[in-house]
């Protein structure tokens, strides 16, 4: 069967998901797609940034309103897709078929959280597990997560990057160098520029209280960007109340697109529109309003609308709404791993962890 990426996107916009085979053939096509891109994906503007998403489905339906659909705009995702929310496994699917369906339209970077550790403990293992009956889906995505690209510049003047710097990368051209083929270590430059988070307070790098990466103060910043010939470095990964967050003098900005994170914070969350001469603009919105009553009513719309829908319904229920946000923390060996990542912290404790 040929693989119509069109119906996959419009079903996973009426909410029904892709059934287990055709993931499979979206994740192979899609990693053979994301192997030949660079660890530094050069793009040009007009471009809208999104930051984290969550799993928040039912938001980056909204951000498609708000922000244009593909292929008018084009996307550069920051990541940290998965986790947290309760439809991890819809904003993946989309997202993937986006990316295969209009390549150089869409740009997926590699966030923390596309990591089969942190999912293990977070929420993506657990509800891939709930929607299909089987831990295949998970296999099929975090396998791709390995192929992500690290970093993006926008007209050679803005560095784009999950978390942020290193103290051990100086020049882009580094980064180029990297094998980022493989789950992210827990230390090194590759977990540095997914885990690392500005500090205002500080000009150099200092441990961070994430227990992995650094945070990075003023000269840092100055640094990279004068060595690298850029003005900006844009970013995703912190929770911001107000949607975004600009720092160093207006040389480094967070881009939050979660809005009340995980149903309960309460933020405001942004995209970004980067403009042909540069401009940055800072489009804020709310949580979209189906997050209210995410019921089992709806769900069993969503099952009845998949089972008459030629053949891409996955055959389970989608089980897991309903079930509160936090998910997965019950997987020992993940737990273990995410501990370990973040020194020993046993954060299962709290519900929800802001730092993730
Ligand atoms: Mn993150």
């Amino acid at each position: 069967m040929v693989l119509d990426l069109d119906a996959c996107i419009n079903s996973l916009f009426q909410r029904q998901l892709l059934a287990e085979s055709v993931i499979k053939e979206i994740c192979e096509k899609t990693k053979e797609l994301l192997m030949s891109e660079s660890n530094v994906v050069h793009i040009k503007a007009p471009v809208t940034v999104v930051g984290d998403i969550h799993g928040q489905f039912y938001d980056l339906l909204e951000i498609f309103k708000i922000g244009g659909y593909c292929p008018d705009t084009n996307y550069l995702f920051l990541g940290d897709y998965v986790d947290r929310g309760l439809y991890s496994v819809e904003t993946m699917s989309i997202l993937t078929c986006l990316k295969l369906r209009y390549p150089e339209r869409v740009q997926l970077v590699r966030g923390n959280h596309e990591s089969r550790a942190v999912t293990q403990t977070y929420g993506f293992y657990t509800e891939c597990m709930k929607k299909y009956g089987s831990a295949q889906v998970w296999h099929y995505f975090t396998d791709l997560f390995d192929y992500l690209t690290l970093s993006v510049v926008i007209d050679n003047m803005i560095f784009c990057v999950h978390g942020g710097l290193s103290p051990s990368i100086h020049t882009i051209d580094q980064i180029k160098v990297m094998d980022r083929f493989k789950e992210i270590p827990h230390e090194g430059p590759m977990a540095d520029l997914v885990w690392s988070d500005p500090d205002p307070g500080r000009e150099e790098f200092a441990v961070s209280p994430r227990g992995a990466g650094y945070t990075f103060g003023s000269l840092v910043v100055e640094k990279f960007l004068h060595e690298n010939g850029m003005d900006h470095i844009l970013r995703a990964h912190q929770l911001c109340m107000e949607g975004f967050q600009v720092l160093f003098d207006d040389q480094l900005s967070t881009v939050w697109s979660a809005p009340n994170y995980c149903y309960r914070c309460g933020n405001l969350a942004s995209i970004l529109e980067v403009g042909v001469a540069g401009e940055r603009h800072f489009n804020v919105f709310e949580a979209a309003p189906e997050n209210e009553r995410p019921s089992a009513t709806q769900a069993q719309r969503s099952v009845l609308a998949n089972g008459a829908s030629a053949g891409l319904f996955a055959g389970v229920g989608a089980s897991a709404i309903g079930n509160g946000a936090n998910s997965g923390s019950s997987n020992g060996s993940g737990g273990t791993s995410v501990s370990s990542i973040n020194g020993g912290a046993d954060f299962t404790q709290d519900p929800i962890h802001y730092f993730l």
